[in-house]
C-alpha cells in the first residue's frame, strides 16, 4: 500500500501506557525501558508505526498518533490474554526456552489462540506497512508472525529479534507443532538472538526438523537467504549515567544507606518476580550464610526488590508465596527489632530509585538460572561511576559473556552461590575497582542505540536520526 509506513515495529506491547486523568480523558505516557527508548527515536524519525497490544483486555482503542509515531493497537479479549499471553507465551514457550527451569504446560487451545493472535498481529502489520517497508518483529509471543506476514506481504523486508534464550535442539524438540514455529521464524530475512549459541541452535534445528543445509550464519529457505546472528542487547547508558550523576539520586542513595544501618554492607537484588531470575536460590544462600555464621545481620543486609509480574500465572503466584515464606523465616530467625536481615519490596520502583539503590549497594546479586541477557547487571555497572561495588553474576545470563570480570557463579549450586557472595564481600577495594573499571569500559562502547542500529544495518534498513 502506497500510503503506509516505511518502518514498522511489531511487539506484544505498544510503547505507551494508557492512563485516565481527573477529567476522565485518556492520556498516553511512554513506557519505561531500554527497548522503547532505543526504538522510539528511530520509529519517530522514520515516520514509522508501532503495532502492539495496549495491555488492557477487551480494549477497542483505534489507531492513534503520538509524538510522531503511528500506534496501531491489536485488540486482545480476556480469553486471548488467558490463552495466548498467559498460556502459550508465558506457560509454554517461556519455561521451555529457559531450559525447563519450570515445567512447560502444553495445551491445544493455547496453541490455537497463539496462532490466531499471531495472525491478527501479522494482518495489522501488513495493513500499516508501505510497499517495500521494513518490519521489525519482537520476541517469543510472536514467533509465527514473520512467516504469516511474508505470505500477506512478500514485498516487505522482515527482521525478528528474540529477547530470551533460544533452547538447545533437544529441548525445542519437545514443543508440539515445533516445525511450524521454526517455519514461522524462517519467514524473516534476519533472525537476531542475544548470544551466538542461540543462533547456532536455531540453524541446527533447520537441518534437524526441515532438512535444510545451513552454512555459516545463514540458511536458504524457499529460495530466500535467512541470516541468523547474535546482537547482544544493551541499555540506555546516557540515561543511567545522568541519573547516577544527579545530586538528588546521590542523596537518596546516602539516605538509603543510613536507613539500612550505617555501616552494614548491603547486598541487592532487583528483578521481575520470575522463577528464571534465581531469587529463591539467592535468598536461600543468604539464609544459609546467616545460619552458618559466615555473615551476621549486624554486618550485612539483603535488599530484594521484586516487580510484580504475570501474577495470574499459577507458577508466579507459587513463587511469590515461597519467596515471601523464606524471607519471613529468615527475618524471624535472624532479625532483631530494628535490624532485619532481609528487606523485601514487592513493588515497582522508579528509574531514579533503582539507580539510587544501585549506588547504595556494596554487592549486586544477579543470579538467574537462565536469562537471555539481563539488563539489571548492565544498569548496575553503568551506574557505578565511582568504580566501586561488586557484581555477583550468574554464568547462565547472556550478560556474563560481556561481564566476565564479575564474581561469576552457578546459581543452581547454592554452595557456589555462597562462595561467590563471600568472595565479593571479602574482595579488597582495589580488586573491585579494577573489575568494575574493566566492565564499565566494555559496556560503554555499546549501548542500546548502537544495538538497534547494528540490527537494522544488517537488515538493510537506513537509519537517519
Ligand atoms: P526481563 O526478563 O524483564 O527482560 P531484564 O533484562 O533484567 O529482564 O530487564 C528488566 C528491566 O526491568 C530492567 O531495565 C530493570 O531496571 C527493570 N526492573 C526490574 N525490576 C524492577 C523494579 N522492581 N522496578 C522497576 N524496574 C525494574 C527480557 C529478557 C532479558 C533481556 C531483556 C531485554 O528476559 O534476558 O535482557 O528482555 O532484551
Amino acid at each position: 500500500m502506497a500510503d503506509g509506513y516505511s518502518f514498522v515495529v511489531v511487539a506484544n506491547r505498544l510503547p505507551v501506557d494508557r492512563t485516565t486523568d481527573e477529567h476522565g480523558e485518556t492520556q498516553w505516557t511512554r513506557s519505561p525501558g531500554g527497548l522503547v527508548s532505543a526504538l522510539e527515536p528511530i520509529v519517530r524519525s522514520s515516520g514509522g508505526a508501532w503495532v502492539g497490544w495496549t495491555g488492557a483486555p477487551d480494549d477497542d482503542t483505534g489507531p492513534v498518533q503520538i509524538d510522531g509515531i503511528h500506534l496501531r493497537p491489536v485488540p486482545l479479549s480476556a480469553e486471548d490474554v488467558d490463552r495466548y499471553y498467559e498460556g502459550q507465551s508465558n506457560s509454554t514457550v517461556w519455561p521451555l526456552f529457559h531450559d525447563l527451569v519450570e515445567q512447560p504446560v502444553y495445551r491445544r487451545d493455547w496453541r490455537q489462540a497463539y496462532e490466531e493472535v499471531n495472525r491478527r498481529f501479522a494482518h495489522a502489520a501488513a495493513d500499516v506497512a508501505a510497499e517495500g517497508a521494513s518490519v521489525w518483529v519482537h520476541d517469543y509471543q510472536l514467533l509465527l508472525v514473520p512467516a504469516m506476514l511474508r505470505r500477506l506481504r512478500p514485498d516487505l523486508r522482515i527482521g525478528f529479534f528474540l529477547h530470551i534464550p533460544f533452547p538447545p535442539v533437544e529441548l525445542f524438540m519437545q514443543l508440539p507443532r515445533r516445525a511450524e514455529l521454526l517455519r514461522g521464524l524462517l519467514g524473516a530475512d534476519l533472525v537476531g538472538f542475544q548470544r551466538p549459541l542461540a543462533a547456532q541452535n536455531f540453524l541446527q534445528l533447520t537441518d534437524r526438523l526441515l532438512g535444510l543445509r545451513p552454512s555459516g550464519d545463514s540458511v536458504v529457505y524457499e529460495d530466500r537467504t535467512v541470516v541468523a546472528r547474535a546482537f547482544p542487547i544493551s541499555i540506555d547508558i546516557t540515561e543511567i549515567d545522568r541519573l547516577a550523576a544527579s545530586p538528588e539520586v546521590q542523596e537518596a542513595a546516602g539516605r538509603l544507606r543510613s536507613e539500612l544501618g550505617g555501616d552494614r554492607r548491603m547486598l541487592l537484588g532487583v528483578d521481575r518476580l520470575d522463577y528464571t531470575k534465581g531469587i529463591e536460590q539467592r535468598v536461600e544462600a543468604f539464609g544459609e550464610l546467616l545460619s552458618e555464621g559466615a555473615v551476621s545481620s549486624d554486618e550485612v543486609v539483603l535488599v530484594q526488590v521484586a516487580t510484580p509480574s504475570r501474577m495470574r500465572v499459577a507458577q508466579y503466584q507459587q513463587l511469590r508465596e515461597r519467596v515471601e515464606r523464606e524471607v519471613g523465616r529468615i527475618n524471624g530467625e535472624f532479625g532483631e527489632v530494628g535490624t532485619m536481615p532481609v528487606h523485601y519490596l514487592f513493588q515497582n520502583r522508579s528509574r531514579e530509585e533503582l539507580v539510587a539503590l544501585y549506588l547504595a549497594t556494596d554487592v549486586m546479586l544477579v543470579t538467574p538460572l537462565r536469562d537471555g541477557m539481563n539488563l539489571v547487571a548492565k544498569e548496575f555497572v553503568a551506574a557505578r561511576r565511582d568504580a566501586l561495588g561488586a557484581l555477583v553474576l550468574s554464568e547462565f545470563t547472556g550478560a556474563a559473556a560481556e561481564l566476565d570480570e564479575a564474581f561469576l557463579t552457578n546459581p543452581h549450586d547454592v554452595e557456589d552461590l555462597k562462595r561467590a557472595i563471600l568472595a565479593a564481600l571479602a574482595s579488597p577495594p582495589a580488586d573491585r575497582t579494577t573489575r568494575m573499571r574493566t566492565m564499565r569500559a566494555r559496556i560503554q562502547s555499546h549501548d542500546v542505540d548502537q544495538w538497534a542500529r547494528e540490527f537494522l544495518d544488517a537488515l538493510g534498513v537506513p537509519v537517519h536520526q
